[in-house]
């Protein structure tokens, strides 16, 4: 199938990130180049002159945007951590797919007013345009927000990150993002938003990225607490007796109020002092420390400001672990 303006390239689900991980992740900002990138279907070129969005089911306005349209509204600036679940198939698989940036676009919800919504609405869907199969399956990657986040502020359609035009692979020229919310829900390749009182019923929102609970399944939203060691990384060379800093980022959707550290493999934990949070964006956490020779696992934990911790394994924000040699 081929739309007008639009094609696939790299077709298939796809992955990619920092040779090293979250070892990489040493700026406050982190550069694209730095930023993994995940697609199921494949990449979507779109010529920005054909771009348009449709906003229709429950408005009383169904409404019809091009870029042009979009520029010409009003747009903010927002910070924020992206974080990809992981695999929908392995959902308790760690995979540390973060980073933090600044996202620049037009509030959803000025949008949404524009082709006046509803007051029967209670969920957005959004669809991206590209079109393949993940899982033997083809369909439209359509996510769902209740309406409340959908009308929170911190929700842009997204033109610019980091002060740059969208990518086609970061999902240019348009695409949802929902700060705070894992990255699934943030779909690239924006074609069109339907205003709807039930949730969506594609594989996306069902079958895929819904953790299993008693109810039946829970949707993949609101980000957990989670935190990583940037440094030492594995391949650093620590001398004995020579302070260091153990160091990284923490971040969920609720602010983290405390991270902890441990170097004997989790039999003791110290307190590391918590940097601020701008918008949405992770924390820095740092503890001084004189390392012993020999081999150390060091840990860290973290708590937010509801009392929401990591779980030790078995899930996509288990507490993280590094392996580290000091020698004499
Ligand atoms: N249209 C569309 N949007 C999508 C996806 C996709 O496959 N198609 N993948 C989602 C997933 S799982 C993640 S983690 C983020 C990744 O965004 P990024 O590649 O800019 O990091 O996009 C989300 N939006
Ligand atoms: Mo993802």
């Amino acid at each position: 199938m081929t739309r007008t303006g639009m094609h696939m390239v790299r077709k298939g689900f796809s992955f990619e990130g920092p040779a090293n991980g979250v070892h990489a992740l040493k700026s406050w900002i982190t550069p694209e180049d730095d930023l993994f990138l995940v697609t199921h279907m494949g990449f979507l070129n779109i010529d920005p002159d054909h771009w348009h969005l449709d906003v229709d089911g429950l408005v009383g306005n169904p409404t019809r945007l091009r870029l042009s349209d979009l520029q010409a509204m009003p747009q903010r600036e927002y910070m924020s951590f992206h974080e990809c679940a992981g695999s929908p198939l392995a959902p308790t698989v760690a995979k540390r797919r973060i980073g933090n940036v600044v996202w620049k676009g037009v509030p959803l919800s000025l949008v949404l007013e524009r082709a006046k919504i509803s007051t029967e609405a209670s969920y957005v869907w959004t669809s991206g345009l590209e079109w393949g199969e993940y899982a033997d399956i083809e369909e439209a990657y359509q996510k769902d927000l209740p309406i409340g986040k959908a009308r929170a502020e911190e929700v842009l359609l997204a033109l610019e990150i980091n002060g740059q035009p969208l990518t086609a692979a970061r999902g240019g020229p348009v695409r949802l993002v929902v700060p705070g919310w894992y990255g699934t829900n943030s779909v690239k390749w924006v074609g069109s938003i339907t205003a709807a009182n039930r949730r969506a019923s594609g594989v996306y929102t069902t079958r895929f990225y819904n953790d299993p609970a008693p109810s039946g399944g829970k949707p993949v939203w609101s980000v957990a607490p989670e935190s990583v060691i940037v440094s030492p990384s594995p391949n650093d060379l620590l001398l004995a007796d020579v302070p260091t800093k153990i160091w990284g980022w923490a971040w969920g959707d609720v602010k983290i109020s405390t991270v902890e550290v441990s170097v004997d493999g989790g039999g003791s934990w110290q307190r590391a002092t918590v940097g601020p949070r701008n918008d949405r964006s992770w924390q820095l956490f740092e503890l001084p420390w004189t390392p012993v020779s020999g081999q150390h696992v060091l840990l860290c934990r973290c708590t937010n400001e509801v009392g929401e911790g990591q779980p030790p394994s078995a899930a996509r924000n288990a507490v993280h672990s590094v392996q580290i040699q000091v020698s004499i």
